[in-house]
C-alpha cells in the first residue's frame, strides 16, 4: 500500500495531500498517526522537513476556565486579519467525560464551514506520555498544512499536562476569578511554564484581587513585570484584541532574545530523548518477555533475590548493550 504512491492510501500521496492543503488528507493522516501506524511514521517521515513554520500558541488552565471560549474568539481574530488557523484540543479527561469535546465542537460551530480553520481534538489513550508524543506529531501535521497560528488547547497544570502544553511556543495560562487558595496549589508548575497570564471571566467579582495575587506570587518568583497578565470576557469577547496583539509581542520577542529557538531545540532534545526512552525500554521488555517476564524481575526485586541494578545490566546484556560488549 505504501509503495504505490498514486493508490489513494498511500502513504506519499497522503503527504503530498497535507502539503497542499487537503483537509481530508490531514485528517486522514492524524488518524495514522494517531494509531501509530507505520503509514503514520511514514507520512510524518515525509513532512518533517515542512514543519516548524507555525507558531503554536497553548492554552492551559483549570477545566471550565474558558479556553475553548478563548481559542474560539483567538479563531476568529486570527481569520479576520487572514491567517489560516489550527486549533489542536487535549483532552485528557475526556476517557471519563466525553461531553467536553462535544461542547467544544458546539462552541467552534461557527468555525466548522470556514475551510481556513483546522480543529482536532485529541482525546487521551491512558497513557500521558503517549499524549504529549501524539500531541507533537499531531502539531507537527497541522503545521505542515499550512495552518499558522495553531492553537493547543489543555486542560490542566499538572506535570503530565505541562509535557503536553510544551509542544507550545507560547503558553498563555488561564485562571478565573474566585480561585481562591488553589492559587497556592497551582503556583509551583505555571510559573515554570507560563509567558502570560489570562484572567478570564473578568465579569465576575474578584478579578482585581487575583490579578493582585498573580503579581505578588510572580514577585516572589523573582518574575515580577516579566510576565504580562491579561483581563478578558471570552464570551464577548471582551479582552481579545489585547491578548491577540500581546501573543504576537511576546512571539516577537522571543525570537529576538533568542529564547524561542532556545525553546525548539529544548523541545527537539527532549523529543528525541523521549521516543529514544520508549522504544529502548519497549524493545528491552520484548526481550524480557523471553526469558523472565516483567512481573518475575519485579517478583525477584521486590524479594531481594536481584538487587534492579543487576537486574538492569541482565537485560542491558540481552540488548548487547552492557558496558563491557
Ligand atoms: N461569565 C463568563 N462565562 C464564561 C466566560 N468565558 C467562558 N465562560 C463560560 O464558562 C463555561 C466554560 O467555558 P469553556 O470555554 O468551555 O471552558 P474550558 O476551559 O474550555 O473548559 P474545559 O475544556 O471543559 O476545561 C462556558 O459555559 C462558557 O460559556 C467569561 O468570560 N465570562
Ligand atoms: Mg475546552
Amino acid at each position: 500500500l505504501t509503495g504505490d504512491a498514486s493508490h489513494p492510501d498511500a502513504a506519499s500521496r497522503i503527504a503530498s495531500g497535507v502539503l497542499t492543503g487537503e483537509i481530508r488528507d490531514l485528517a486522514r493522516a492524524i488518524t495514522l498517526v494517531e494509531n501509530g501506524t507505520e503509514r503514520g511514521r511514514a507520512i510524518l517521515r515525509t513532512l518533517f522537513p515542512r514543519t516548524g513554520r507555525a507558531s503554536v500558541v497553548g492554552i492551559t488552565g483549570f477545566p471550565g476556565t474558558g479556553k475553548s471560549s478563548l481559542v474560539d474568539q483567538l479563531t476568529s481574530a486570527y481569520r479576520s486579519v487572514g491567517k489560516k488557523v489550527g486549533v489542536v484540543a487535549v483532552d485528557p479527561s475526556s476517557a471519563f467525560s466525553g461531553g467536553a469535546i462535544l461542547g467544544d465542537r458546539i462552541r467552534m460551530q461557527r468555525h466548522a464551514t470556514d475551510s481556513r480553520v483546522f480543529i482536532r481534538s485529541l482525546a487521551t489513550r491512558g497513557n500521558f506520555g503517549g499524549l504529549s508524543k501524539a500531541t507533537r506529531d499531531v502539531v507537527d501535521l497541522v503545521d505542515a498544512a499550512g495552518y499558522d497560528p495553531i492553537l493547543l488547547e489543555t486542560v490542566g497544570v499538572g506535570q503530565d499536562e505541562i509535557e503536553v502544553i510544551e509542544a507550545a511556543d507560547t503558553i498563555a495560562v488561564v485562571l478565573v476569578p474566585g480561585l481562591g487558595d488553589d492559587i497556592q496549589a497551582i503556583k509551583a508548575g505555571i510559573l515554570e511554564i507560563a509567558d502570560l497570564f489570562v484572567i478570564n471571566k473578568s465579569d465576575h467579582p474578584g478579578a482585581e484581587r487575583l490579578e493582585k495575587e498573580l503579581t505578588g506570587m510572580l514577585s516572589l518568583g523573582g518574575k515580577a513585570g516579566t510576565i504580562p497578565i491579561l483581563r478578558t470576557v471570552a464570551v464577548r469577547g471582551e479582552g481579545i484584541e489585547e491578548l491577540c496583539d500581546q501573543l504576537t509581542e511576546l512571539q516577537a520577542l522571543a525570537r529576538k532574545d533568542g529564547s524561542a529557538e532556545e525553546r525548539r531545540r529544548k523541545r527537539s532534545k527532549d523529543r528525541f530523548l523521549a521516543l529514544l526512552r520508549d522504544r529502548l525500554v519497549e524493545k528491552a521488555l520484548d526481550r524480557l518477555g523471553a526469558g523472565n517476564t516483567f512481573g518475575e524481575v519485579v517478583d525477584g526485586i521486590h524479594a531481594r533475590q536481584i538487587d534492579p541494578h543487576a537486574a538492569v545490566d541482565r537485560v542491558l546484556a540481552d540488548l548487547n548493550l552492557s558496558d563491557d560488549s
